[in-house]
């Protein structure tokens, strides 16, 4: 099975996903339990079947292929299906087809591997619809509950239970089917970034992952007339929101290489001649020191009590997202070194500035992820590009990695 046959079936199979879209022709919207979910889900069902898999949709939304070894604990490759809003065609979905070749690959070189091995397309790792994120791998490891999923809610008010029942899952059975099963965890993940290219890499073999938090600020001012309300009587909600938000970058320069953003904003009622009664977003910090990103948001916080104060309002800061920053095993890392080696791919090693479900994994079991180039550095947007040749390298080299695994049984 050469490179090249590789490169052809990732290609159609990607291809084909793009179909399952709510924004075609602006990028690749698939949200969390929606009709395009649930399409790009029985497509990759179909592929995992096709290899002769055992697939199940998960109480998560997830889809996972399971191949029986000679022992039940499980190795766990994959990778999520959901999109960002007008995002790209390969964060995430690329990792699942990939990881579904490598499985192909894996089963030509082994009829019964010593594990149980499983495929895994995610569901709501973005966190897009909800402003959280991370869900199946949360989900698998027990880290949700009834009360988290009926907080999160979507622009419409819709929460992450709601949603879960409309798609046909069980809600209330959240946090009852953690696994205890899983061994490692390997990711296949475009990289999002320009380094590989402009080192002119082939793989990326990442050290560690960022940690996130993420957190919804509401800022209660009050409604006036534009015109008339004196400007020393206002409650502007909008001024207070443009202030603290003002902050937030200048603050992470002060941390390199931390990032932080605010990605999304509403206003009420959001009528040009009516001041702001009330403005929410949502703060997005990274970095490699879980100390200095609570070390941001307690800045943030503090500018928010004292500009509320100064106007007699109020705030809420609600957090929708907390992960910790994870090393990945060396274990596997030289698994897949050796495999660049013994194959002449060009790899480097580096950090992700993107979270990513091996993160959620990484801090309780033995994970690994390998990164392949982003065309442009570009993701996150309808110009978000990889070639599939890429991606059929990654695959021999996950295929590799989990035969390396298999036979020495080493992490
Ligand atoms: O937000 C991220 O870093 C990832 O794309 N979920
Ligand atoms: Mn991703
Ligand atoms: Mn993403």
């Amino acid at each position: 099975m050469d490179l090249q046959e590789s490169r052809q079936r990732i290609a159609q199979a990607l291809n084909d996903l793009t179909a399952f879209n709510a924004t075609p022709g602006q990028g690749v919207t698939r949200f969390p339990f929606t009709e395009e979910a649930r399409q790009a889900s029985r497509y990759l069902k179909k592929l995992m079947e096709d290899l002769g898999l055992q697939v199940r949709l998960d109480n998560s939304g997830a889809v996972i292929g399971r191949l029986e070894g000679q022992v039940p604990e499980t190795i766990m490759t994959g990778s999520h299906l959901d999109s960002v809003q007008n995002g790209g065609a390969y964060d995430g979905i690329a990792g699942v087809v990939t990881s579904i070749e490598a499985l192909r690959l894996l089963l030509q070189r082994e009829k019964r591997p010593h594990y149980s091995y499983e495929v895994i397309a995610t569901n709501d790792e973005e966190g897009s619809r909800f402003s959280s994120g991370l869900f199946t791998g949360k989900v698998l490891l027990g880290q949700l509950s009834v009360e988290d999923i009926k907080g999160y809610k979507d622009a419409a008010g819709i929460s992450v239970y709601e949603a879960m029942q409309a798609y046909g899952l069980q809600p209330e059975e959240i946090d009852q089917h953690v696994r205890e099963d899983i061994r490692a965890f390997l990711e296949v993940h475009i990289e999002q970034g320009p380094i590989l290219e402009m080192e002119q890499k082939s793989i990326g073999i990442v050290d560690a992952i960022v940690g996130m938090k993420r957190a919804l600020i509401t800022i209660n001012g009050r409604a006036d007339h534009s015109g008339t309300m004196p400007m020393q009587l206002r409650k502007d909600a909008m001024e207070v929101a443009a202030k603290v938000i003002a902050k937030i970058g200048d603050r992470a320069r002060q941390y390199p290489p931390a990032v932080a953003t605010v990605g999304n904003l509403s206003v009420e009622p959001n009528i040009v001649n009516i001041v702001p009664s009330r403005v929410k977003f949502c703060i997005d910090f990274r970095t490699t020191d879980a100390e200095i990103i609570k070390k941001m948001y307690q800045e943030l916080l503090l500018d928010l009590d004292s500009c509320c104060q100064k106007y007699a309002m109020s705030y809420m800061a609600e957090e929708t997202l907390w992960v910790e920053p994870v090393q990945l095993r060396p274990q596997l890392q030289e698994y897949i070194e050796e495999s660049c080696r013994e194959r002449g791919f060009s790899h480097m090693h580096l950090i992700s500035g993107a979270g990513h479900d091996a993160q959620v994994f990484g801090a309780q079991l033995p994970a690994a992820m390998i990164f392949v180039p982003s065309i442009g550095g570009r993701s996150h947007c309808p110009e978000e590009r990889t070639d599939p040749l890429a991606l059929a390298m990654a695959a021999q080299v996950a295929c590799d990695t989990l035969v390396k695994l298999d036979t020495r049984q080493k992490l």
